[in-house]
């Protein structure tokens, strides 16, 4: 039984913790308010999750709505594109946390997301709350994920097991030649991606390390710049057996696309006879959607698709992207974005400079840019 005075004084306390906690919420920014939960359940954590963002707290009559255009007159017309399915849902909530802190919440870039079946409401709801942006969910065109008439499906049966034979990364799957070509060719011309001129990609489970106290998409805009990485490898040879002849029919048949300033010396050390296998991780990437959407591409992706190495083979979108911007942009249009820090599992670009140390929480023991087998210092010597 608690004494009749330490009850009055414990209702009290309850009224002037009430008071105070009302108090405090009318100070919040506007946004958070619809998010906020009532006085009668608030934790002190609630407020310190309200009142973290620093550009709600620093600035709170502009912006503080990250949605509206007047708060952010310079955001470029660009988006996060992702490709993934249900299952990816705890991985991709734990990036998006990442991006949002380190950069989006300042900028409130929308983001897209495409599954070649159709998102769950679960998946939904809990992808939405990750983020104040604007989320939209989309499925993928069956004629875009499934197979063009030219292609002999037996043959291509049959080349699945023998790379399964011979341990080929992926070698022995369907959907993820599916996702390649999708991610190749046709991921431009979505009808949720077609309105934006940019767009970053990004994956379920990847992790940023830096804050980022300035635009990427800005940079891409005012620099002009068509592509943008973080990590420069080789690809993994068996994968790709044909690809380069039919690389050099492309550039045989439509010298017109071939760009007099290329960076072809980053992908071979011989003038074009033979590829080098060196490719921009594009699991990251940032790109000018009007190359992508371009003729000069389209024929490319067109003639490769022909050639039927998507399926008979197991060519990955980042070789077909890489060697498109090689060949057909200029060199100062690629961009390497030393400022994000990345990593995607087995490689991790971290940023070494002290001043972005400061800005990263990564090991600058990580780092795979100057690893024997990265082809950044290539691409920066180029
Ligand atoms: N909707 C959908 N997305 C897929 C499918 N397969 C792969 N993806 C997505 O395509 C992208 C690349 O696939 P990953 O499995 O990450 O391939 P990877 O990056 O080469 O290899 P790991 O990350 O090591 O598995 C990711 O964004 C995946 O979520 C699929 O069958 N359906
Ligand atoms: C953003 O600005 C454009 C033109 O300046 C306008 O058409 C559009 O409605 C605005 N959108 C929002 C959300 O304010
Ligand atoms: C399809 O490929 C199989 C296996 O390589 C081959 O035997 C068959 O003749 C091919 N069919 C056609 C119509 O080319
Ligand atoms: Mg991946």
């Amino acid at each position: 039984m608690i004494p009749r005075a330490s009850r009055i004084c414990l209702i009290l306390t309850a009224f002037l913790l009430g008071f105070i906690a009302r108090h405090l919420l009318d100070q919040l920014p506007l946004s958070h308010q619809a998010s906020t939960p009532s006085t009668s359940s608030l934790h002190s954590n609630d407020l310190t999750f309200n009142a973290d963002t620093p550009s709600s707290n620093s600035n709170s009559n502009s912006n503080s709505n990250p949605k509206s255009n007047s708060s952010n007159p310079e955001r470029v017309n660009a988006a996060f594109v992702i490709l993934l399915q249900d299952k990816d849902l705890h991985n991709m909530r734990k990036t998006m946390r990442m991006l949002e802190s380190t950069f989006n919440h300042r900028y409130g870039y929308p983001y897209v997301f495409l599954n070649n079946v159709p998102f769950t409401e679960h998946f939904k709801t809990h992808i939405r709350a990750m983020t104040t942006s604007d989320v939209k969910f989309g499925v993928v065109p069956e004629e875009h994920w499934s197979y063009p008439a030219h292609i002999n499906q037996t043959r291509a049966a049959l080349a699945r097991k023998e790379m399964e034979a011979r341990n080929v990364a992926y070698g022995e799957s369907e959907s993820y030649r599916h996702m390649c070509r999708y991610e190749s060719g046709f991921i431009f011309h979505h009808e949720l991606v077609q309105d934006y001129d940019y767009y970053w990609r990004v994956e379920p489970g990847v992790s940023f390390s830096c804050d980022l106290d300035f635009d990427p998409f800005l940079i891409m805009k005012t620099k002009k710049l068509k592509y943008g990485f973080t990590i420069a490898l080789p690809e993994f040879v068996n994968t790709i057996p044909t690809l380069w002849e039919n690389v050099r029919q492309f550039m045989k048949s439509h010298p017109e696309h071939i760009s007099k300033r290329n960076s072809l010396e980053w992908i071979s050390y011989d003038k074009g006879e033979t590829y080098n296998n060196c490719h921009f991780w594009s699991n990251f990437e940032i790109l000018d959607l009007s190359f992508f959407r371009s003729k000069a591409y389209t024929d490319f992706f067109n003639l490769l698709d022909q050639a039927g190495g998507f399926f008979y083979e197991r060519w990955g979108d980042a070789p077909v992207h890489s060697i498109a911007a090689a060949l057909m942009l200029q060199r100062r249009e690629i961009r390497f974005f030393n400022e994000i820090g990345y990593r995607h599992e087995m490689y991790e670009h971290c940023p070494e400079s002290p001043s972005l140390q400061l800005k990263c929480a990564c090991d600058p023991k990580d780092n795979v840019d100057w690893a024997q087998f990265s082809c950044l210092r290539r691409f920066l010597e180029t």
